[in-house]
């Protein structure tokens, strides 16, 4: 029998209602690349959990990947934490957790919202916004790590500045030089210091005028187009400034101007209004010679504006520094090179999921976990090579009877491998099972299923393949 073991997230049948809703919505109102066909799909990034307002940071060869996270059935921008992700391929994303929450401001007591994180020094600065209990009102925070996934810790133990305006970007100009910019319904700057937790002079507000950001109408107290999620750049000596245009629903514009502080000039839209989310955030990096578009909508299962999912899109600016227009899609950006199934791979290493949830891990990270008979995780563009002879995994399990079946082709694919899992004493006490694989050659998409009676079968922490003969270890070859 199954101990009693509550999802920690959306449970199966809520999932499947979900699932069907948004289908039905899908074939009666939206356009159907908003809505992802599973077998193909790269996005959005995470479907185990939803996820908002992406901020990509490049650090050492991966893409970390701040978001928030809409609790599950949120009806007004429910969210307690925030949480990283990374790739080095653009489609194989890490799940690392959440490493900063509202909890870990003392002075805060609710919400979540939009962050970035730089790197300085050998530090990642986290800034969010969220609302301070004083006053009730949104103040900004800064968290300081030695490593992008975390710990962060409040720098300040009070806000680094308090307007009651959302949406923080911080950008590093060539000369040292930092700038914070936050603002809805105004867009302020502040230099930061070289210590980058605290800001010399006072905040001032950049004029919102038509000529740099475009012309609202319907809205007298609002005559242009800049609503939230200001995310400021600089490429070929050019300043930028990316951020979410009219609301509701908005559409990603950009401005540009010659130096930090403007002045702007509007340059019209890069992602026009679409998906299922009223509200869309942009981060923009480039990564491995490509750059790369960030947004989220609520393409999802039950997604809604309340309810959103992060995504990318990989564009080109034009020769004289223009944005194309980017439209959403499900497929999201190609695999940039492979995945190395010899070394050691996280099990929340995930291009596609079905069914998996993941918990933090008492090995450190995370873990997959609540599996059930059927759910499988999609690892992609695995450089299989000439071929391993065995599969390791580290698992857990506090029932036995489970086992991860590795497939090819699908979920239901072809069977290469079939490692059972026995009970290990509980859901956190692990063990590491090896079994034979065969007709692994080449680079393929891998399929790890989850198979066995009802209930959840496996927890699983890592994984990776050999070339050598399988080791005797605990397990059952086979299952
Ligand atoms: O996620 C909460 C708020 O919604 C963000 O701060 C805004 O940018 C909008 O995406």
């Amino acid at each position: 029998m199954t101990p009693a073991r509550p999802r920690p997230t959306r449970t199966r049948l809520a999932r499947a209602v979900a699932w069907a809703a948004s289908l039905l919505l899908a074939f009666a109102l939206a356009p159907a690349a908003v809505f992802p066909t599973q077998a193909k799909a790269d996005n959005p990034i995470v479907q185990h959990i939803y996820t908002a307002d992406p901020a990509p940071l490049v650090h050492d060869g991966r893409i970390y990947l701040y978001t928030g996270h809409d609790e599950d059935n949120s009806t007004n921008y429910t969210m307690k934490e925030w949480r990283v992700w990374s790739t080095a391929d653009m489609v194989n994303w890490t799940d690392h957790g959440s490493p900063l929450s509202v909890a870990s401001f003392s002075w805060a007591s609710a919400n979540a919202w939009a962050g970035q994180v730089v790197s300085r020094n050998g530090k990642f600065y986290w800034y969010v916004p969220t609302t301070e209990r004083a006053t009730g009102r949104m103040a900004i925070g800064v968290a300081v790590s030695d490593s992008p996934t975390g710990p962060f810790r409040d720098a300040l133990g009070h806000p680094l500045v308090a307007n009651g305006e959302i949406d923080p970007t911080v950008f590093i100009d060539d000369d040292g030089q930092a700038y914070l910019y936050w603002g809805n319904p105004n867009l302020w700057y502040v230099r930061l210091n070289p210590d980058m937790i605290s800001h010399s002079g006072s905040p001032a507000k950049i004029p919102l005028t038509t000529a740099g950001f475009g012309t609202r109408t319907g809205d007298p107290n609002r005559p242009t187009l800049f609503e939230e999620g200001p995310w400021v750049y600089k490429r070929g000596g050019l300043y930028y400034i990316v951020y979410a245009a009219k609301c509701c629903s908005e559409f990603i514009a950009y401005s540009t101007a010659p130096g930090p502080t403007g002045p702007w000039t509007y340059r019209g839209t890069i992602m026009p209004t679409q998906g299922a989310s009223f509200t869309n955030h942009p981060g923009i990096v480039d990564f491995k010679g490509t750059s790369y578009f960030f947004y989220h909508n609520g393409a999802l299962p039950g997604g809604s504006g309340y309810t959103r999912s992060v995504a990318v899109e990989k564009f080109s600016y034009e020769p004289d520094g223009t944005i194309p227009t980017i439209n959403m899609t499900s497929t999201g950006a190609p695999q940039v090179g492979t995945l190395d199934p010899y070394i050691r791979q996280e099990a929340e290493t995930i291009a596609w999921e079905s069914g998996i949830e993941t918990e933090p891990s008492s090995e450190g990270g995370m873990n997959v976990g609540y599996t059930e008979n059927g759910d499988y995780i999609k690892v992609k563009g695995v450089a299989f090579g000439a071929g391993p002879s065995s599969f390791t995994a580290r698992v857990a399990s506090a029932t036995g009877g489970g086992a991860i079946e590795l497939r090819l082709g699908g979920p239901n694919g072809t069977v290469v491998g079939r490692c059972g899992v026995p009970n290990t004493g509980g859901w956190q006490t692990w063990t590491t099972v090896s079994c034979p694989v065969s007709g692994l050659t080449g680079t393929q998409d891998l399929y790890l299923r989850f198979a066995g009676g009802s209930g959840y079968l496996v927890n699983a922490d890592w994984w990776r393949f050999t070339t050598g003969a399988a080791t005797a270890l605990p397990g059952r070859p086979g299952g």
